[in-house]
């Protein structure tokens, strides 16, 4: 004889996140206070810089800032740093604060370009910063098909100058999604009573802080296991939410007791939803 379960499902299965910021800032080492590792690279495009790394000489905040000195012949270089393991075409914000110290308007070109999606896009506009003052610049790009996006800071010294200070210096780099970022999991729609041992269905979605669907940055394993009750699941009771979805549902989960069963779901691969 068939016995009926009641499943009841707990609202608040697990909150990830202590922080209620729905939108993290993307970028490692964004204000360059920590040593410059491998999250920011160099690459030269034309000529040699005289010296390109983070110093104190002159930061927006904290007290280091990145430090691009052209030197005097033509030269062309960028420091960047990718970010990988995105949702594909997904929209960002990226803005960072540029200090340029001589004759923008004509050759001491500094700015940020981010790639992606996209066409490459830049700002300010080559020449457009006020001189010996920090300005705040900000971009919008999507992600590309590989779920990357290019953050670059630029030195473009096009005219050899001699004597001459060609710095430009950058602080404080931030890349927020538009969409939303998710912090936590939660049953939907929630399954109200089963019978034992036959199988039901549950689907698993991330929410940003606010409770609204938001899509995982990478395959993520959700696994179900018992929160409160006296039997055991069995049958399938994991699945994947896969890049740039916001849900799953795992089919085929059995339940062997009658009773009320509170459910958890547990991440155990890809995101950690810190
Ligand atoms: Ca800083």
């Amino acid at each position: 004889m068939k016995r009926s379960i009641h499943v009841l499902i707990s609202a608040l299965c697990f909150t990830l996140a202590a922080s209620t910021q729905v939108y993290a800032n993307l970028v490692t080492n964004p204000g360059f206070e920590d040593a410059v590792g491998s999250e920011w690279t160099w690459h030269s495009v034309t000529g040699t810089v005289l010296s390109h790394a983070r110093d104190t000489v002159s930061p927006h905040s904290g007290s280091y800032e990145y430090h691009i000195n052209g030197g005097d012949p033509i030269a062309k270089g960028y420091v960047e740093q990718v970010l990988s393991g995105l949702p594909p075409g997904a929209t960002y914000t990226i803005s960072g604060w540029v200090y340029v110290t001589f004759r923008p308007a004509d050759r001491n070109w500094a700015y940020i370009e981010a790639a992606g999606g996209g066409d490459a896009v830049q700002a300010p506009a080559k020449g457009g910063n006020a001189t010996a003052t920090w300005e705040q610049w900000s971009v919008s790009q999507t992600s590309d098909g590989t779920g990357n996006l290019y953050i670059r800071l630029y030195l473009d010294h096009y005219v050899g100058t001699s004597a001459k200070n060609n710095s430009a210096y950058f602080d404080d780099i931030v890349v927020e999604g538009v969409t939303a970022v998710p912090t936590k999991l939660v049953y939907t729609p929630v399954p109200t009573n089963g019978v034992a041992s036959a199988p039901f269905s549950v689907t698993v979605q991330a929410q940003d802080a606010s409770g609204h669907p938001a899509s995982v940055t990478n395959n993520t394993t959700v696994t179900l296991s018992v929160g409160s009750g006296s039997g055991s699941l069995g049958g399938t009771i994991s699945g994947d939410i896969v890049t740039g979805d916001t849900s799953v549902t795992i089919s085929g989960v059995t339940y062997d007791s009658a009773g009320t069963l509170t459910l958890r779901a547990t991440p155990t691969a890809g995101m950690t939803f810190r």
